[in-house]
């Protein structure tokens, strides 16, 4: 069984992490097979839109802890050498493809997975779902950029509560803090975030991936740098093919068909 599943509809990449027995908690297979989805997102020009979801009751538990062996007399595990090959390039991974991720989080997201998704653009959480900081629990730091994202999408106050205490955060009060996009009721999860991932997907995707890049850059610029990055990514959206087509089709008075381009 693959430990991921992926399928491509209307420009629209869902990868499916799937081991749900374990809480589709990472292994290194998985981490293997979702690089290389990934890196199709980046390459094919067909897909323009990704959907991260996961199969059975989790999203994620992040790292499979059963891979660990703790055991009085085992060697000391150097964990730098996991966050540096898997966890760190799939964060920058995700933050750096040039479209939209829709990321919509099925069940508990714990751990990395719980800072996986929220490396995603846009999270949208099913009502049982919840997010959990367990690192503390078995003395680890969060990861995956936990200590980067929390703490700019919700404040350092609320960060620090989540870390140190490792609790459940429902979707519910996830979306009212402002660590996620939207809550929706269980039955609408997959249907809303590929309506989401699909419109998105008929977009002009270059926009979009300069819009991240911009986004992205703003919490370490100064409001000077910022401007310049605005004014350079502008440059290049300017001479995009979409926007030639969204002008045209605003002064037309009709829907745009962005090509992507
Ligand atoms: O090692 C490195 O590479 C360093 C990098 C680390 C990155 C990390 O992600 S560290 C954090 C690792 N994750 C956790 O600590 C989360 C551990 N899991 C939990 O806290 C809870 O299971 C959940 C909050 C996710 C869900 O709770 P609940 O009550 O819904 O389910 P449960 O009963 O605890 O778990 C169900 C089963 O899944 C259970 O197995 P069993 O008893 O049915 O055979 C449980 O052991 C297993 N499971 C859950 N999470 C993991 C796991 N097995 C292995 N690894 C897991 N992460």
């Amino acid at each position: 069984m693959s430990a991921i599943l992926v399928s491509q509809e209307a420009g629209v990449l869902t990868v499916t992490l799937n081991r749900p027995e374990k809480l589709n908690a990472f292994n290194p297979e998985m981490h293997r097979e979702l690089r290389r989805a990934l890196e199709r997102a980046d390459d094919d020009a067909e897909v323009r839109a990704l959907l991260l979801t996961g199969a059975g009751r989790a999203f994620c538990a992040g790292q499979d802890l059963a891979e660990r062996d703790v055991s009085p007399g085992a060697a000391p595990i150097d964990l730098s050498v996991s966050i540096g090959s898997y966890y760190n390039p799939l964060a920058r991974r995700l933050r750096a493809l040039p479209k939209p991720i829709v990321c919509a989080v099925n069940g508990v997201a714990a751990g990395a997975g719980a800072n996986i998704a929220l490396a995603c653009d846009l999270v949208l959480a099913a009502r049982s779902a919840s997010f959990v900081q367990s690192f503390s629990k078995i003395g680890l730091v969060p990861d995956s950029g936990g200590t980067y994202f929390l703490p700019r999408l919700v404040g350092t106050a609320r960060a620090m509560g989540l870390a140190l205490l490792g609790e459940k955060l429902s979707a519910e009060d996830a979306e009212r803090w402002g660590l996620i996009w939207k809550v929706v009721d269980d039955e609408n999860l997959l249907p809303g975030a590929t309506t989401l991932a699909r419109a998105l997907a008929a977009g002009p995707t270059k926009g979009y991936g300069l819009l991240k890049k911009a986004l992205y850059a703003s919490p370490g610029n100064s409001l000077d740098a910022q401007l310049d990055l605005e004014r350079d990514l502008q440059r290049e959206a300017g001479f995009s093919e979409d926007y030639r087509e969204g002008v045209s089709a605003f002064m037309q008075k009709r829907a745009p068909r962005f090509k992507g381009k």
